[in-house]
């Protein structure tokens, strides 16, 4: 039989007009035949040629062969491509179980959940576009600044408080003239020498008392010298030094002040130096924890510890107590970084084991491990416990962690720290390792006004009771000043050896115009209106004036059981930032910066509560929308 007949397709001239259906059946048998090898054929070569088979193993199956030639590979060409077919096949398979993966836990999740989450990458979605909007000459994005309410106060309605605030002003303004005339751009005021003064707690940065300074100017309505610190803060505060500061003083005198001193008045100026500052501050986090260092070179980004704490630890009460600055920071510059360093302070914390429910003073950055353990709810631990608290009144209360950390830690300090006297005086002391020094502290007496303010919010019906327990902590500081010849406070106070409320050693005898003791009577007084609070402020003014205002501003003295003052030299800028701010707001009305819209930070610079989703979400880190 001629090929030709075999081919229909390239059939003869002869054959031109002939059509298949005058094919024979024997040669329509014989095309059937060679159409199914043809078909046959091309199967054959889709399965059973080498790289098909490969593509095919590699989609749908686990082959080994593709796993082995992933891992080693060759020189030839070839395999070259082989190569590059496998990690194509590879990221396909990844991607592929990823898909698997992330089906499974979708499925396990309950539809609440996924409807969160859909919320969440919503919100994220539209903050990250807001952000990416307009930006202002400092490179900020733009936002509209709206006064929180009670930003400024009026004159109370009663002569004498009356009389007693506008006496308040003027020690204000007495402390404030005389570090203008005597001290103007140091750090702080030598009253007695009249001269500037540094510690070097804040390195070469100047103009501690300015910054400190700023929000009480404002809110005592001295606006003249408010404008006159605005001008040195634009023209002077410099942040470029080579010097090594404290973290938490930088970040609760200068962060706080700045931050405060921009919500209270709007300037521009204070939410740029606040933001600058905050990013100065950003390497001293740079540890294998993420718990940052106590000291930090703002020039070279290094830090340390302090050489005194227990096995290179960092202190409780200075990593404890950057939270709520960090919030705002992250709110005011878009940048969520701030946000992100302090909610990691509190994975580290959350994953470790509490002695008794209480937390150590001291933590090693490298190792994540407590050091010593010794607690305190004063010196190296107190405002890490009222920061729990504050971040969560200041979130509009949304930061339930925040909530839940700080009335546990509060359970705890109660059934291990808290103790009455013979006398009847309630303290809270110190433990060592399981041992207890029946010590209290000056910085501890904040814990009245710290438990008053928590006390409405504290779980099952505990709010009388932490009531109480805050007046007499409150009662307690009074007769610590109430017990020595100049009517204030000793630095730290003991209930042992047959003494009570009262220094029985040398060096805890001075008194340095801190805050803590008024502090508590300002609160106090708000959630009371007990008079005895108002009286009980009245009589600090009093020895204040008496024993601690010379010609050249207030000073601390040296014994506070001495019969006349021996002065230390130096006016502390927390005097005119705490002490004259909380005497103030104690003879002010209750609507002058009230407490469901403003918080104070533990250097009493007041920040305006955020209403955000949910503080715990860095993403969520938005605009500021003030309460
Ligand atoms: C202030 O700087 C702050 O109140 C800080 O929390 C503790 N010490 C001083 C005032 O005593």
């Amino acid at each position: 039989m001629p090929v030709a007949t075999l081919l229909p397709f390239t059939a003869t001239p002869s054959r031109k007009s002939a059509s298949p259906t005058s094919f024979r059946l024997t040669e329509k048998f014989i095309l059937l035949l060679v159409f199914s090898a043809f078909i046959t054929l091309c199967f054959g070569a889709i399965f059973f040629l080498p790289d098909s088979s490969k593509l095919l193993s590699g989609v749908f199956f686990h082959s080994s062969a593709v796993e082995t030639n992933t891992r080693t590979g060759t020189d030839s060409v070839s395999n070259i491509a082989i190569g590059t077919d496998e990690k194509i096949l590879a990221k396909i398979r990844k991607d592929h179980e990823k898909a698997l993966v992330e089906a499974k836990d979708t499925l396990q999740k309950r539809p609440d959940e996924i409807k969160q989450e859909i919320q969440n990458d919503k919100e994220k979605v539209s903050q990250e576009n807001r952000w990416k909007g307009a930006r202002n000459d400092n490179n900020l994005p733009v936002i509209e600044y709206v006064r929180p309410p009670g930003a400024t106060g009026h004159e109370p309605a009663d002569p004498e408080t009356k009389e007693r605030r506008a006496k308040i002003k003027e020690m204000m303004k007495f402390a404030w003239d005389s570090y203008k005339r005597y001290a103007w751009g140091s750090n702080e005021l030598r009253p007695v020498s009249k001269q500037g003064h540094s510690s070097n707690l804040f390195g070469s940065i100047k103009g501690a008392t300015i910054v400190d300074a700023l929000d009480t100017l404002y809110i005592m309505e001295m606006y003249e010298d408010f404008d006159m610190a605005t001008e040195w803060v634009e023209k002077n505060l410099d942040f470029n030094v080579n010097a090594e500061v404290s973290v938490f003083e930088v970040n609760i005198r200068f962060v706080g002040g700045l931050l405060s001193a921009y919500y209270l008045s709007g300037k521009e100026v204070f939410r740029k130096k606040a933001i600058e500052l905050g990013e100065k501050l950003l390497p001293a986090f740079k540890t294998p924890t993420g718990i940052p260092w106590a000291l930090l070179n703002l020039k070279s980004g290094i830090g340390r510890n302090w050489p005194w704490a227990s096995g290179g630890s960092s202190i409780l009460a200075e990593y404890g107590t950057l939270h709520l600055e960090f919030m705002h920071l992250s709110k005011l510059s878009g940048n969520p970084a701030f946000a992100e360093k302090v909610m990691n302070i509190r994975k580290v914390l959350n994953r470790l084991d509490k002695p008794q429910g209480l937390y150590p003073n001291y933590l090693n950055p490298n190792s994540g491990q407590w050091g010593q353990h010794h607690v305190s709810v004063g010196g190296l631990g107190d405002s890490f416990y009222e920061y729990l608290l504050k971040a969560w009144l200041m979130s509009d209360k949304t930061d339930d962690e925040g909530k839940k950390l700080y009335y546990d830690a509060l359970k705890a300090i109660e059934t291990s720290l808290i103790r009455k006297s013979s006398g009847g005086l309630t303290y809270i002391a110190e433990w060592k390792g399981g041992l207890l020094e029946h010590k209290m502290g000056h910085l501890t007496c904040f814990a009245g006004g710290m438990i008053a303010l928590g006390a409405d919010g504290a779980p099952e019906d505990q709010t009388g009771h932490q009531m109480e327990q805050a007046a007499e902590i409150a009662r307690t500081c009074h007769e610590s000043y109430a017990r020595t010849t100049l009517k204030l406070g000793p630095e730290a106070f003991r209930f042992d050896g047959g003494v009570e409320a009262i220094a029985t050693r040398q060096n805890e005898k001075y008194f340095i115009l801190r805050p803590e003791v008024i502090e508590t009577y300002m609160y106090m007084w708000r959630f009371t209106h007990d008079p005895k609070y108002r009286d009980w402020g009245w009589e600090a003014v009093q020895a204040l004036e008496k024993y601690c205002r010379v010609d050249g501003g207030y000073s601390g003295v040296r014994d506070v059981y001495a019969s006349s003052p021996n002065h230390d030299d130096v006016q502390q800028s927390f005097y005119l930032a705490e002490t004259l701010k909380y005497l103030y707001l104690l003879f002010s009305d209750d609507d002058h910066l009230p407490f469901d819209h403003w918080v104070f930070n533990t250097e009493a610079h007041p920040l305006p509560c955020l209403v955000i989703s949910s503080t715990t979400l860095p993403s969520s880190v938005g605009p500021p929308v003030l309460q």
